[in-house]
């Protein structure tokens, strides 16, 4: 993210592009109103008439799927109508002719791409004029541009309208990828990016590498590891013996649950010769493990999490785990030293020192400055005093490539890879909801979200739909996609346009990902979760559904080791 959160407040342009803040962030979500109650302007583009749709000034219910359509014709806009901040790009940029060429295309015009995004021609140029008519103007993107097969385009498409506009490199500016899971930005921070060592260095240069490898005395390889999405392709079409994956170490993911095409997934784990999981729950991945080794939970440790504002937070310890727990770090510790490699820290602070002191842009973040005020932002270079890290990224529009400019890039639309067809005549799409927190572990086991919403989830559909299906509210329903199928409850809703549907990932009967595909983008390989072909089906016994589900969760319950009450054993 190029801004800091507290800056949204300031902003004069929120573009909302596939983001579900008041679901995923409550507390960005408010400094969205915020925003808006000083005069923001804000546009949301969505396929589903979000809780930020409903206060959107200007709101674009997209249809799923054609993003680049939507963004390369707003750039078009921008472009042919003379809406672009000339002396930004003159000064900060390069690349800019030849993209402007590609995107004046006839191909990109409103009133081209209507048709395919299901969007009104005006409201795309009212969105651009938006756009364009501030240097306050800031981009927040969700799961609703990345996760598809043309993710890692669709961002550099945003960049691109920053770029146009003169939006980025300062105040209350830029893009903002709001991310996951409290420390998603900090596993990144760390070097668990496979082609990553910590502090963004890449694995191929040489003297990042030697750095390390002098530090920890041992020589680190040059080839990146892999994603998460390969493991399943490596186990079962690998077919030369040296590339095939044997053991999988699961730290805090719950692949079983969370990856999608489960049926693959289940295929994958019971074919891996050796799984450990190490987790703070029993998860369904534990039905694959081999060893299973329990790990203390946030409020039981020390440490730092960095928040997607590049914001290093300490987290200490209130809770005194039980003695059986060992923390995250002293488990990885023991089993290097079990296996041949003697690893050693007294506390998280010799961690974070040591990896300060080979990482450039963390040098200054010293756990006495992230314990003064709100933490430390990245980059900081220097431990002294005087240097308090960084709000907002590219200062005066330097940017930190070769030439110190914001390179343009121009990407022709690619359509997503599975679509609505005979046998299956809907469109999935899965998001999340505000009461349960990704694969469920923490909030099933909590008996209060437990009353909010329970098993087995439901399938948002426009009334339409369900009137032609003949089903009601909350009666169960069979969803079934190319890959599988699963149960749920039906939620007709007219937030949902006709043709599309959509389901929650949080549940465990529920689940979705029996139906989500696993194809991917071939940059970032996240799987193209926002988009499948589905069909629903009626059950006529609904009485034998129910007792189905209750059969189901009393076993999945029991698998997981946890009791009637809501209370783990
Ligand atoms: N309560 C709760 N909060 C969470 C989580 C949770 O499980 N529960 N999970 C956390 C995690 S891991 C993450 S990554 C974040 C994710 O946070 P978000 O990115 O907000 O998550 P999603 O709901 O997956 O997707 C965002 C929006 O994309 C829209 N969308 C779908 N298809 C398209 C499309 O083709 N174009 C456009 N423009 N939009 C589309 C969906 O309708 C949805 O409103 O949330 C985090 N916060
Ligand atoms: N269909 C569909 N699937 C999706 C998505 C979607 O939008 N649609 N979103 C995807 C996204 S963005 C994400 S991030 C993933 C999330 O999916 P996961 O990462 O699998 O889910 P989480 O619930 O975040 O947590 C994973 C595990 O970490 C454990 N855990 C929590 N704290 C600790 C700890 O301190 N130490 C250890 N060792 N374990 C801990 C939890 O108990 C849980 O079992 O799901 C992905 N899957
Ligand atoms: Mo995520």
């Amino acid at each position: 993210m190029s801004f800091s959160i507290p800056e949204i407040e300031d902003a004069e342009v929120i573009f909302n592009m596939g983001y579900n803040g008041p679901v995923s962030h409550p507390l960005v979500a408010r400094r969205i109103v915020r925003a808006k109650k000083k005069g923001c302007k804000i546009i949301c583009v969505d396929p589903r008439r979000t809780e930020t749709a409903r206060i959107a000034d200007l709101y674009l219910p997209i249809k799923g799927g054609t993003n680049m359509l939507f963004l390369n014709a707003m750039a078009h806009v921008i472009v042919t109508e003379g809406l672009i901040d000339h002396d930004f790009i003159k000064t900060h940029t390069s690349g800019f002719s030849s993209y402007a060429k590609a995107i004046s295309s006839a191909l990109y015009a409103p009133e081209t791409v209507a048709e395919r995004t299901r969007l009104d021609p005006q409201d795309i140029r009212k969105a651009a004029h938006l756009f364009a008519s501030s240097k306050h103007t800031m981009t927040l993107w969700g799961m609703g541009i990345t996760q598809f097969s043309q993710g890692v385009e669709c961002v550099i498409a945003c960049s691109n309208l920053c770029l146009l506009t003169g939006n980025y490199g300062h105040y209350a500016t830029g893009v903002g990828p709001v991310r996951g899971q409290n420390n998603v930005q900090g596993t990144c921070d760390m070097g668990l990016l496979p082609d990553m060592l910590p502090g963004y260095q890449s694995v191929s240069d040489y003297a990042a590498r030697e750095k390390f490898s002098s530090a920890w005395g041992v020589q680190l390889s040059a080839r990146p590891g892999l994603r998460l999405t390969q493991v399943p392709q490596k186990v079962l079409q690998e077919k030369d013996p040296q590339k095939q994956i044997h053991a999988y170490y699961i730290i805090g993911e719950d692949p079983a649950q969370s990856d999608p095409n489960l049926p693959e997934i289940r295929e994958t784990l019971s074919n891996i010769d050796f799984v450990i999981v190490q987790d703070i729950f029993r998860n369904k991945t534990c039905e694959y493990a081999d060893v299973i080794f329990p790990a203390t939970a946030w409020g039981e440790h020390e440490g730092v999490y960095t928040s997607c504002d590049r914001r290093f937070q300490r987290i200490h310890r209130l809770v005194k785990p039980s003695p059986d727990l060992k923390t995250d770090w002293d488990i990885l510790c023991r089993l290097a030293t079990a296996m041949g490699y003697a690893m050693h820290y007294d506390n998280t602070q010799q961690i974070w020192n040591e990896m300060r002191s080979l990482s450039p842009k963390f040098a200054g973040a010293t756990y006495e400055k992230l314990e003064m005020d709100h933490g430390i932002q990245w980059p900081c270079y220097s431990p002294d005093i005087s240097d308090t890290g960084t709000t907002y990224l590219h200062k005066n529009a330097h940017f930190s490539t070769a030439d110190g400019k914001g390179h343009f890039y121009f990407y022709p639309y690619t359509p997503v890879q599975e679509r609505e067809n005979h046998e299956f005549p809907l469109s999935l799409a899965t998001v999340r909801e505000v009461g349960h927190y990704s694969v469920r572990t923490m909030t099933g086991n909590c008996r209060l979200l437990h009353s909010l919403a329970e098993e087995p989830g439901y399938i948002a559909m426009n009334p339409a739909d369900c009137a032609d299906l003949g089903i009601r509210q909350d009666e169960l329903v069979r969803v079934i996609s190319p890959r599988g199928q699963t149960m749920t409850r039906c939620l007709p809703t007219e937030r949902v346009s006709i043709g599309s549907t959509y389901m929650t990932y949080q549940w465990w009967i529920g689940a979705c990902n029996e139906l989500t595909s696993s194809a991917l983008d071939p940059k970032s390989n996240t799987p193209e979760f926002k988009y499948c072909a589905c069909r629903v089906e009626k059950i006529d016994n609904q009485r034998k559904a129910e007792q189905y589900i209750q059969d189901q969760y009393a076993r999945i319950r029991t698998n997981m080791g946890i009791t009637p009450g809501g209370n783990p054993k």
